[in-house]
């Protein structure tokens, strides 16, 4: 059953925002992007912009600093509001955007419009929130305050996952704290993102203050990170580019977030609760073909319950819905692309030849609609032991594998296996054992009877070891890696001071 909001588009070019006008690459070439459901439709062509191109953006972007930064915080906060209002009012029409460049389910596309509303919402009270702090002083007379500057020029480099919603997460703290930003969207997903600069510039925003360059990330994403003129850099993506984009940013002496991988548990010991595990399972590994930095790809499970725990699971897994990414009874639609479909069919056959149990799927389903995208069925690898490759790298797909635990301690040297450490989550209801998984487990963040997604914008968000480095994301977090602290000291003695601090 289709839900009727597809937005229809006519397939055509999309150029850069630099300087508030739409530009093409200096190369004057171009690419073009096609649905992940089915790659006979066209998307659009984009710019296949170049060093040039990025250099004219960061340019652009540093000739607005001045007045920006001038604006006050609150009158920066009123055009995020506006974006918000704007975003609210189209919702279905950007989540048909999501689901066109992404494959996501048209229901979750709905999800991320909305966590982007509430981004939106949360930086827009940052504006008035913008504070330092008064420091008390050893000396009479003497007055210590800090005030919050931007940063200067942020670079954003962002994944096509959550093409609305990571670069929204982004760039609203960004520019509500006075920063002038450049934007490389992923390659396979610039649309969202050149939606968003019509979004901002309809809200007011002066032009150049926000731009996004489209095209290819090893040359475009390079130079936005190592210009001397880019004061930040926030990425989300692989760890594999995140730790090479880390090395670079510390030539020019850069401050650097990366959220990158993950490769999260959900821990079920033997009192679980075993349908609330399983339904959380079943979202976190399956919600957007398990695409996702939170996604479950993991489960441990205790051996007294595993068999109870792995039947309903399969029994729910063989009956998921597998289709078009906006009919509304789909649970799970295509992958992202043929890079994703070629790595997710290798894992299969990683872990059949490791010696897993392939219980259900990994199958790319024939006949109408699955011939023309990128499908495969949900998977659930069983017998799987922690030194597997299916245990320890990200696969980034609808891939489960289920470990087998002897109690808790064991359960939590699994979990710790993993040079990644996003997310865990533990399904148990004895108390003394939530708390001291919590106190245990190396991780960014842990779930407790609840699945590994997701996160609320007004808390920090972000991992631990693999998984992310530098200031974590939203929270009170996103003020502080957007802004300079600069600290102040005042003397009014009118006299003379000896610098000397004793
Ligand atoms: C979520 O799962 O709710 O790239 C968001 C990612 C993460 C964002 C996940 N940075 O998947």
């Amino acid at each position: 059953m289709s839900t009727g909001v597809v937005v229809r588009l006519e397939p055509k070019t999309y150029y850069n925002y630099i300087g508030g006008q739409w530009v093409e690459a200096v190369s004057g070439e171009r690419y073009a992007t096609t649905n992940p459901a089915d790659t006979s439709q066209t998307i659009g062509s984009f710019q296949r912009s170049n060093r040039d191109d990025i250099r004219r953006a960061i340019q652009a972007a540093a000739d607005a600093q001045p007045a920006w930064r001038r604006t006050p915080a609150p009158r920066r906060a009123e055009i995020l509001f506006r974006t918000w209002d704007l975003l609210r009012a189209r919702a279905d029409e950007y989540a048909s955007y999501i689901t066109l460049e992404t494959g996501k389910v048209f229901a979750d596309a709905k999800g991320e419009v909305k966590r982007g509303t509430n981004v939106l919402e949360f930086a827009a009270g940052d504006g008035r929130r913008l504070k330092g702090e008064t420091v008390p002083s050893e000396l009479p007379k003497n007055f210590i305050y800090t005030v919050r500057r931007p940063v200067g020029v942020a670079g954003l480099i962002t994944p096509w996952n959550f093409p609305l919603a990571i670069p929204l997460w982004k760039l609203a703290p960004a520019l509500v704290c006075g920063n002038t930003v450049v934007m490389k969207p992923a390659t396979n997903t610039p649309l969202c993102a050149i939606k968003l600069a019509e979004l901002f510039a309809e809200a007011g925003l002066p032009g150049s203050v926000f731009n996004v360059v489209s095209g290819p990330g090893g040359v475009v994403g390079d130079e936005l990170v190592n210009s001397p003129d880019v004061r930040a850099i926030s990425f989300t993506g692989s760890t594999d580019v995140g730790r090479r984009l880390y090395a670079q940013a510390a030539q020019s002496l850069k401050r650097v977030q990366c959220e990158m991988g993950g490769k999260n548990a959900v821990v079920v010991l033997e009192d679980a609760p075993l349908d609330l595990a399983v339904e959380a399972i079943l979202q976190g590994a399956y919600g957007f073909c398990g695409q996702r930095c939170t996604a479950t790809s993991r489960v441990i499970v205790d051996r007294k319950v595993k068999k109870a725990l792995v039947d309903r699971l399969l029994e729910r897994v063989k009956a998921m819905r597998v289709g078009d990414p906006f009919a509304s009874d789909t649970q799970m639609g295509p992958l992202a692309s043929e890079s994703q479909i070629e790595k997710v069919t290798e894992y299969i056959e990683i872990g059949k030849s490791e010696g897993a149990k392939l219980q259900v799927g990994g199958v790319r389903p024939s006949g109408a609609p699955y011939e023309k995208g990128y499908y495969i069925t949900p998977a659930v690898f069983t017998d799987v032991r922690p030194e597997m490759r299916l245990a320890q790298d990200e696969i980034f797909g609808p891939v489960l594998a289920v470990m087998e635990c002897d109690g808790m301690e064991d359960a939590i040297r699994m979990v710790d296996t993993s040079t990644y450490g996003f997310k865990a989550s533990v399904y148990t209801g004895d108390f003394f054992k939530i708390m001291h998984f919590i106190d245990e487990v190396d991780v960014g963040m842990v779930h407790v009877n609840a699945p590994t997604l997701g996160g609320e914008v007004q808390a920090p968000f972000g991992g631990i070891k693999g998984s992310g480095v530098g200031i974590k994301e939203q929270g009170r977090a996103q003020v502080e890696f957007f802004t300079e602290e600069i600290v102040v000291y005042m003397d009014y003695t009118g006299a003379k001071r000896d610098a000397r601090f004793i």
